[in-house]
Order: C-alpha cells, then sequence, then structure tokens
C-alpha cells in the first residue's frame, strides 16, 4: 500500500480581492502551513464576471449576488488546493464565519477575523462539502 494518500482530503481555497489588496497572502499562506496544509497547486488570476457567476452559480438567485460578482471581479484573488486530512472542515473552522464583523466578536483568532470586514468582504473562501470541493478544484485545475 501506498502511504501517500492515508485519509488525505482536497479543498479549495481563495484569498479573495480584499485578501490580496490588503497584503494579507503571506499571512495567510503562513497559517496555512502551520496548520499542516500542504499548497498543493496555487494560482494567481483576475476572474472576469462569467467565470465568478458560474463558480458561485449556487447564489445565483439571490439577492446579494450582483454585488458578490462585484466583489470578487474587483482585483487579483489567490486560489490554492490545500490537502490534509479532514481538510474540508478544517479550513472551514480556520476562515470562520461567513460574517468577518462578526467573526472579530466571536472567533478573533479566525483568518476572516484578521483580514475580513463584513458578511460580504470576507478575505476568504472555503469548499463547504466534498462534493462542492470536488467541483471547485476541476472548476480551476485540471
Ligand atoms: P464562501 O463560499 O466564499 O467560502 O463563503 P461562505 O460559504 O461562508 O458563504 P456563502 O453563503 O457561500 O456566500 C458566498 C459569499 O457571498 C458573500 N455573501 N454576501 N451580502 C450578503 O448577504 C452576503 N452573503 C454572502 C460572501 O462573500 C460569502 O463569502
Ligand atoms: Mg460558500
Amino acid at each position: 500500500l501506498a502511504t501517500a494518500d492515508l485519509g488525505n482530503e482536497r479543498t479549495l481555497a481563495i484569498v479573495k480581492p480584499d485578501g490580496v489588496s490588503g497584503m494579507y497572502t503571506s499571512s495567510v499562506k503562513k497559517i496555512i502551513l502551520e496548520s499542516g496544509f500542504a499548497i498543493q497547486r496555487e494560482l494567481t488570476v483576475h476572474l472576469d464576471e462569467d467565470s465568478v457567476r458560474r463558480f458561485y452559480a449556487e447564489h445565483s438567485t439571490k439577492s446579494f449576488f450582483p454585488s458578490l460578482v462585484k466583489y470578487m471581479t474587483s482585483g487579483p484573488v489567490l486560489i490554492m488546493v490545500l490537502e490534509k486530512t479532514n481538510a474540508i472542515a478544517d479550513w472551514r473552522a480556520l476562515i470562520g464565519p461567513t460574517d468577518a464583523s462578526k467573526a472579530k466578536v466571536t472567533h478573533p483568532d479566525s483568518i476572516r477575523a484578521m483580514c475580513g470586514q463584513d458578511l460580504e468582504r470576507n478575505c476568504v473562501h472555503g469548499s463547504d462539502s466534498l462534493d462542492s470541493a470536488a467541483r471547485e478544484i476541476s472548476f480551476f485545475f485540471y
């Protein structure tokens, strides 16, 4: 048996435009590595509107969707595939709740508390399930 895939799981992480422009990329990567994740792939891109609409298709009918598309196309993002045991849940726990203003109160050690601002500008993304992780990783990487 190979030893390389003992329970390893992959998730998609994104440092969003506010995280990149706020110079948080290196702090976020430091936390990722210190938390035991391997950064398997990484890509810096300025997403276009069509890509964001397809990536966040599950939210296409929500009132905040146009604003989300504007936010996610406002500057370059850093997209990473993270790998470790329990990567999906552990990365979601590290980034903290969606609303960064609340995270600053309830999860002060979280990444969103560190670099996010509010319910929309929350500086990082994390896949929320095995199915989402598989879809999102193949969205950006072959
Ligand atoms: P993500 O997908 O980016 O990791 O965030 P999440 O699971 O914590 O939150 P989700 O419900 O999937 O929302 C996706 C992103 O849309 C923006 N948002 N704005 N104004 C609003 O009511 C609102 N709600 C969500 C956020 O940028 C959120 O991360
Ligand atoms: Mg989500």
